[in-house]
């Protein structure tokens, strides 16, 4: 695989979230995949136990999609959205619509979780404004939040090293704390029971800066990027009414929970908690295109709905939103997901991931294992002098064994997509035993 590539031809591109010079040293390459299964260009299988990167939640190159792209780019391949229009931008609107929590009748395209945050802050910023309350400005994030890496999205983000480099970011944002707490909830089986109360942070916040001032507060129901993070029980309730009462909106970052990943068509469903916004990509298309959307309650689509019929409502939009192929794209995987039942198939799947998962426990180095509808994850002690490096080491000793995970800081984490077999799961914690009974 490897030994045909000249260093040269890995050299142009600068890729992303990488070590570069590592990766090139000793690239991991796939040439192709199907359902479960990456290839390797030398023909080695690879069980996908990570949806790609936490987007192909029905598997990979499924029919139907494929075919929608293929006729879509035959037959209308661009048509903007901006005082224009094409049908299959609003039926797929329509679509996403019919299988959105209660209340949300409205869909904003962009074309990636990143834009669907900044989207989804600048119309909270809007919303108020319409609304007479221009003052409400500040945006809440939390410590451990990942958002994307746009400008809103890096500043409401609470990953330090996504931060630093970039200067002030936004003004007038601020976090509140993150919830993950190991001396208290280590090895939890789904929520943990611990730490409710920190949603009171968010009074904190309003102490200090007002509810008057605050215009938003955005939250990943489960913070998936930076570790696995499981929302204590009560906790995202807790959070949603005092924001509910200071008049701030909720925003759930939906990017990874969305479209089936605990069981339920959005997390907002699976914790019985409705949000003013919410963010999605991903699983929106299958990764199959990039595509994502803002969600709306229709309260906050009529506040912008106030100005002259004949006036642009929001100024705000990308050139593909609403592409016709991701469009498409889009209306093919919300049919594969209803044929297949897979919006809620992880709730059948989720016992036994659950003891697999935990099965975990004991093996060398563990310090937690956590899990919630189809995700899981591993923690270990960092070695001395060397965070990272044990579950870096970890993921690729599983890669060579024909498993892919993700690795985030000392954490692995797991999401396959949703046609996994209880057989497959099987075969993913076979190997990721083998590997970290090895310890060291
Ligand atoms: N919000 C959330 C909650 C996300 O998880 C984004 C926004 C940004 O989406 P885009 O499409 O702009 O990348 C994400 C993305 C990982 C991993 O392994 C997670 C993401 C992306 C890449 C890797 O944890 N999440």
């Amino acid at each position: 695989m490897t030994a045909q590539l000249k260093t040269n031809d890995l050299d142009a591109f600068f890729m992303p979230f990488s070590a570069n010079r590592q990766f090139k040293k000793a690239p991991r390459l796939f040439a192709s995949a199907k359902d479960m299964h990456f290839f390797t260009e030398d023909g080695r299988k690879v069980l996908d136990g990570t949806s790609g990167l936490w987007c192909v939640n029905a598997g990979h190159c499924r029919p139907k999609i494929v075919e929608a792209i293929q006729a879509q780019a035959a037959e209308l391949d661009f048509a903007g959205t901006f005082q224009m229009g094409h049908p299959k931008a609003f039926e797929a609107a329509s679509r996403v619509v019919n299988i959105a929590p209660q209340g949300f009748g409205h869909v904003f395209f962009t074309n990636s979780g990143s834009e669907s945050v900044d989207t989804a802050l600048k119309i909270a910023l809007a919303y108020h404004r319409a609304k007479g309350n221009g003052a409400k400005t500040r945006l809440i994030g939390r410590e451990r939040g990942y958002h994307g890496v746009n400008f809103g999205g890096t500043a409401v983000g609470g990953i330090g090293s996504n931060r630093k480099m970039f200067g002030a970011l936004v003004a007038g944002v601020d976090h509140i704390r993150h919830t993950h707490d190991l001396e208290r909830n280590a090895f939890s089986r789904g929520e943990p029971e611990h730490g409710a109360d920190l949603a009171d942070d968010l009074e904190r916040l309003v102490a200090l800066h007002d509810a008057s001032t605050i215009a938003a507060v955005i939250v990943e129901p489960v913070a998936c990027s930076t570790g696995v993070l499981i929302p204590p029980k009560g906790y995202l309730k807790r959070l949603a009414a005092i924001a509910a009462k200071h008049d701030i909106l909720l925003i759930f970052d939906e990017v990874i929970t969305g479209f089936g990943r605990l069981g339920t068509p959005f997390a907002a469903d699976y914790f019985g908690v409705s949000p003013d916004l919410i963010t999605t990509a991903k699983g929106l298309t299958n990764g199959a295109i990039p595509m994502g959307a803002v969600l709306l309650k229709s309260h906050i689509h009529d506040a912008l709905m106030s100005g002259p019929e004949s006036a642009i409502d929001l100024f705000h939009g990308y050139t593909y939103s609403g592409h016709p192929i991701a469009a498409a794209a889009l209306v093919a995987t919300l049919a594969t997901y209803h044929e297949e039942l897979l919006l809620t198939r992880a709730a059948t799947l989720a016992a036994h991931w659950e003891e697999r998962v935990h099965a975990l426990e004991g093996l060398p180095h563990v310090i937690d294992v956590r899990n919630i509808g189809l995700i899981g994850a591993v923690e270990f002690s960092p070695r001395p002098d060397a965070p990272g490096t044990r579950a870096y080491d970890r993921f690729v000793k599983s890669f060579e064994r024909g498993l892919l995970v993700r690795q985030t800081g000392d954490v692995i984490a797991l999401s396959p997509p949703l046609i996994i077999t209880e057989e497959q799961i099987d075969e993913m914690f076979d190997i990721l035993t083998a590997v970290l009974k090895e310890g060291d």
